[in-house]
């Protein structure tokens, strides 16, 4: 099965198999009149000027247009049922996340509806969001699970996160985030919970491989940051690479934590300090920020230049999820990294793209469009990379393909 893409106005893309970091963050290689040979699902040969001659099972006029890497969405709550859209009027009246939380609601209320759902409703909903994402151009995203607090709700959420990874054309990485509230039924017994965590069910989920990653909410009120280093030590133990939830509301010491635990990435840091950005760049740990969720925390932004200042590899995700950025739309975090961190429309390429493979640990088959990658790619309603960083609130995808395929 051969695949010739062509008269592509514009290929933009990273380079490379890891995380781009400093300067490498915002070189991208750009190619005009250019062409992209797909063989068996993966880029066989891609260049500038004439397209090779021969027969192809299909041919696909780009028509000018900008290509890019299939965009990468390495963060979301994927899995859960419900809402909680009764949460924006008591924002409004001035109740913060965390106070929302504090009274049971918040994530607690998304626990409450995703143990009550089947795995089939929880299957049927986050496909129709991924059918959303893919629509938008994402290709390939994480998932966390998180929604359970207990064996058999995580367990239900990985295995959705399973048969999504089997069942639909996305490339999912599943991450276990047992540790992402106290459940309500350990409020007096926090230890055992942390003990069931990290000596049984930590164990059981890498034994029966439905996760890759294991992550911790470390924030004021939910973990500190000792407890995520014993829980990120168990998932190291079991094989389930860690990532942190980290300075989103307070800076609570997580994110120094990330050498000791060889966190893969670590994500929000909007309230990062120097110290956390030296541990950053010391562990090569990907900063995974999430502008969106700042948008509609009304809180500041993560300090994007000051990390790519210091060598640390930015990328930027959606943070999906029902509380703090009901939106999936990858698109509008890339307007915000730039408006609002000040990326240039180079540096944000590789943070949606080969930075977001790197954090979801898949840098060598996706993020860029290079020979022996997967042939991953969006076509855009656009002219060149200027133009996605510009316009605001139009979902600009024109095609999406995935493994060669047309998928949106
Ligand atoms: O459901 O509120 N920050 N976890 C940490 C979230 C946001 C998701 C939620
Ligand atoms: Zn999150």
């Amino acid at each position: 099965m051969t695949a010739l893409i062509y008269n592509i106005g514009m290929l933009a893309t990273p380079e490379g198999r890891a995380a781009r970091r400093g300067k490498e963050q915002g070189e991208i290689r750009v190619m005009k009149n250019a062409w992209i040979l797909i063989r068996d699902g993966m880029i066989a040969e891609l260049g500038e000027g004439l397209a090779p001659a021969g027969v192809c099972d299909e041919t696909v006029d780009a028509g000018g247009r900008l290509v890019t890497p299939g965009l990468v969405d390495a963060h979301t709550h994927l899995i859960f049922a419900g809402w909680r859209q009764n949460e924006l009027g008591m924002k409004l009246h001035g109740m913060g996340y965390l106070d929302i939380l504090a009274a049971g609601g918040g994530i607690l209320s998304t626990v409450r509806a995703t143990r009550a759902a089947s795995e089939e409703e929880l299957f049927e909903k986050a496909k129709a969001a991924l059918a959303e994402m893919m629509r938008l151009g994402v290709t390939a995203c994480e998932a966390k699970s998180g929604y359970g607090l207990d064996r058999e709700t995580e367990l239900k959420q990985l295995k959705v996160i399973r048969r999504l990874q089997e069942e639909t054309p996305m490339d999912l990485a599943a991450t276990y985030l047992g540790a992402h509230a106290l459940p309500t039924e350990y409020k007096e017994n926090r230890e055992e919970y942390i003990r069931l965590m990290t000596e049984e069910w930590i164990p059981e989920i890498a034994e029966k491989g439905l996760a890759e990653f294991c992550d911790v909410f470390c924030e004021k009120d939910v973990f500190t940051a000792e407890e995520s280093r014993r829980i990120l030590e168990a998932g190291n133990r079991a094989g389930l690479r860690a990532k942190i939830h980290a300075d989103e509301i307070e800076a609570i010491g997580g994110t120094e934590l990330t050498p000791d635990v060889n966190a893969i990435s670590a994500e929000h840091l909007i309230k990062a300090t120097p110290s956390g950005i030296a541990a950053l760049a010391k562990g090569g740990t990907i900063a995974c920020l999430l502008p969106s969720t700042s948008f509609y925390l009304g809180a500041t932004y993560a300090p994007a230049r000051a990390m790519i200042e210091a060598g640390v590899p930015v990328a930027i995700a959606s943070d999906f999820n029902p509380g703090s950025c009901p939106s999936l739309n990858l698109q509008l975090a890339m307007n915000l990294g730039c408006l609002k961190y000040r990326l240039t429309p180079e540096e944000m390429l590789t943070a949606v793209t080969v930075n977001g493979a790197a954090a979801m640990g898949r840098a060598e088959k996706i993020g860029s469009l290079e020979a022996g990658k997967q042939a991953d790619l969006v076509i855009w309603e656009a002219e060149d990379l200027d133009f996605l960083a510009y316009r605001l609130g139009s979902n600009l995808v024109r095609t999406v393909i995935k493994k060669g395929q047309i998928i949106a």
